[in-house]
């Protein structure tokens, strides 16, 4: 297909094409992740400017990070594409906190909605509070495609990659979709030492980009093509998948169960990392007070 015919195959996806219909869900949501600076905003600057009609470049997603004071809640913006694709920019990736990506994971599974505004949960009863509400009203089935944006430029230690494979595969867990990865500013680093890595996480689909941005957004037809065939791709896994007659139940009971998992295993490291805290407290202030004590002998 030419970029031409590309872009008209975007405009024209509707998930009622299949031979068993949309099977519930009513929209993609092309979900992305990744670290600060890699480019997320960029990129959804970059696919409106491609799909969206008119030659002018916009700053549809600001690029930088918006965070609110306190950092617990997240204002994430989602952007129409077309009439059955929303692209969202998730902020939370970084975090390090488990139950926030708890959270990321409940979201991929669509145990609760992609909002406009997240509240973080930070305990167990919260998290399960909200997975509850969540479940009594569950109208929100969007096919979510996961990707990763990730920079040429940026080297990844070994712990971090190690997170990162992990995440990867739980993204895979609660979609069914492998996350396809986007290396951005493809000019800045060794492409091919990236490709590697990723291919050991098990990625299958990796394309390097140059986005568009202010400063450079020459609509060159190689650009265009890159941008163009990483929504063909979201769509096909998402047209592969429902070629297929979807067990839904079955689906969402495994992922319930390696959600409520990863909860419990996240609320057990905050206890730990608690007691830690009140272990070593405990043990200053016991030295204190025999420190004190030997003072008054002498
Ligand atoms: N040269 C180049 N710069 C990029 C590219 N993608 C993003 N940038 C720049 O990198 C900076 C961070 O990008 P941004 O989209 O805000 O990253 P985000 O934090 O992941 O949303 C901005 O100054 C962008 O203009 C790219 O592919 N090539
Ligand atoms: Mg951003």
């Amino acid at each position: 297909m030419d970029n031409a015919e590309l872009r008209q195959y975007i405009l024209n996806f509707s998930l009622d094409d299949g031979p068993h219909s949309n099977q519930g869900y009513n929209r993609v949501l092309l979900q992305l992740f990744g670290y600060a600076g890699h480019g997320k905003s960029s990129f959804i600057n970059s696919c409106k400017y491609i799909i969206d009609d008119g030659e002018k470049f916009k700053e549809h997603a600001e690029p930088e990070n918006i965070q609110s004071k306190g950092g617990k809640t997240m204002i994430r913006e989602a952007y129409v594409l077309t009439k059955s694709i929303t692209i969202v920019d998730n902020r939370g990736f970084s975090a390090t906190d488990s139950f926030q990506r708890a959270e990321i994971y409940a979201q991929l599974g669509n145990f609760i909605p992609i909002g406009e505004k997240v509240t973080w949960t930070d305990n167990y009863i919260a998290m399960m509070n909200r997975l509850e509400d969540a479940e009594l009203n569950p109208n929100y089935f969007d096919f979510i495609v996961p990707i990763l944006i990730y920079s040429a430029d940026y080297d990844l230690k070994g712990t971090q990659r190690e997170e990162l494979k992990t995440f990867l595969e739980n993204c895979e867990r609660m979609t069914g979709i492998f996350p396809i990865i986007v290396i951005s500013k493809k000019e800045s680093g060794v492409v091919k030492n990236i490709k590697k890595m990723f291919n050991l996480m098990g990625s299958k689909v990796i394309i390097p980009i140059e986005n568009f941005t202010m400063e450079d957004h020459d609509k060159t037809q190689g650009k265009t093509e890159k941008i163009l065939t990483i929504i063909h791709k979201a769509l096909e896994e998402v047209r592969s998948r429902l070629r297929e007659k979807r067990n839904s139940v079955d689906d969402r009971v495994q992922q319930k169960k390696f959600l409520l998992e990863y909860i419990y295993n996240a609320d057990q490291e905050k206890k730990e990392k608690q007691w830690r805290i009140e272990e070593i407290n405990r043990r200053d202030e016991e030295m204190r007070k025999e420190k004190s004590g030997s003072c008054r002998i002498l």
